[in-house]
């Protein structure tokens, strides 16, 4: 293996051959070719406003994540709307449901009920804190699909209660399952394995946190001193008086901050 300062001087087109999962290999692929490792949290709760920001936004978005259970008039239609915007402007879905179940119970709730989100969503992520059965069966419905899983490594939120241990210890579970899991959210940069991707919400560049908890850092924090990939981006962009202008300023903070990292 590597050094770590060799893998993190990596750039994206490299990481894009070294993986072996289709969907890390795609996303790597339009990072690269959009110059964006931005990811927005859509985190609105109307359908309109939501497919209003993916089709706005989306062209500087390597990934638009969502939270499909706050929107409160979800039809099915606006996955389908969801997923044309994401072929129209090349980003990926991620539906960020945390799974925490067991491997029975998550399979059914990844497949089934009113979202039915491993059928639009190209990433979701799962707490691996029931252990192994908790990937094999989202994996069960979501391989199948070319889906991808990301295990929550770290929180971003004040007083969490993971530790290193338990960080490391996920770390360690990721690689047992390299065609499914390809990669963390997390708050920095925790493998030197190429082909894992390292996603970090708690980003924003007005604020160092809100009253329930979260707590911010900047992109050029998240990115080029503690190693991740993807910047993700809530408010400071959906609440901003123009979220167009503030995306193109997040995408060129984390994207100059990716540059440095990879000495290009
Ligand atoms: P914000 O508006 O930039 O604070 O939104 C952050 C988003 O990332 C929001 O959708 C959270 O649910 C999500 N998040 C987070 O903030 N911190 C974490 O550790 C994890 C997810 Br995991």
């Amino acid at each position: 293996m590597p050094s770590s300062t060799a893998v993190q001087n990596l750039t994206f087109e490299k990481r894009a051959q070294l993986s072996q999962h289709p969907l890390a290999k795609k996303l790597f692929q339009l990072m690269a070719s959009k110059k964006s490792n931005l990811a927005l949290a859509a985190d609105v709760t109307k359908a309109s406003e939501l497919l209003d920001l993916a089709n706005s936004v989306g062209p500087y978005l390597c990934v638009l994540k969502t939270h499909i259970d706050i929107i409160d008039d979800f039809t099915p239609e606006i996955t389908r709307e969801l997923r044309k915007a994401a072929e129209k402007h090349n980003f990926l879905l991620f539906e960020d449901r945390k799974f925490a179940d067991i491997g029975n119970t998550v399979l059914q709730q990844y497949q089934g009920g009113i979202y039915k989100i491993s059928e639009w969503a190209h990433l979701t992520n799962a707490h691996p804190l029931p252990g192994p059965g908790i990937i094999e069966g989202l994996q069960k419905v979501g391989k199948p699909k070319g889906n991808g899983l990301l295990l929550l490594a770290q929180l971003s939120s004040q007083g969490t209660l993971i530790d290193a241990g338990y960080t490391r210890k996920t770390v360690d579970l990721a690689l047992r399952y390299p065609e499914f899991v390809i990669g963390f959210i997390c708050q920095e940069k925790l493998t030197d394995n190429p082909a894992l991707i390292h996603m970090t919400p708690g980003v924003q560049l007005a604020s160092k946190g809100d009253d329930l908890g979260q707590q911010y850092n900047t992109p050029h924090h998240a990115i080029f001193e503690k190693g991740s990939d993807i910047a993700i981006v809530g408010r400071g962009i959906f609440q901003h008086a123009n979220p167009l202008e503030s995306a193109k300023e997040y995408r060129q903070a984390s994207w100059e901050a990716y540059q440095k990292k990879a000495k290009l």
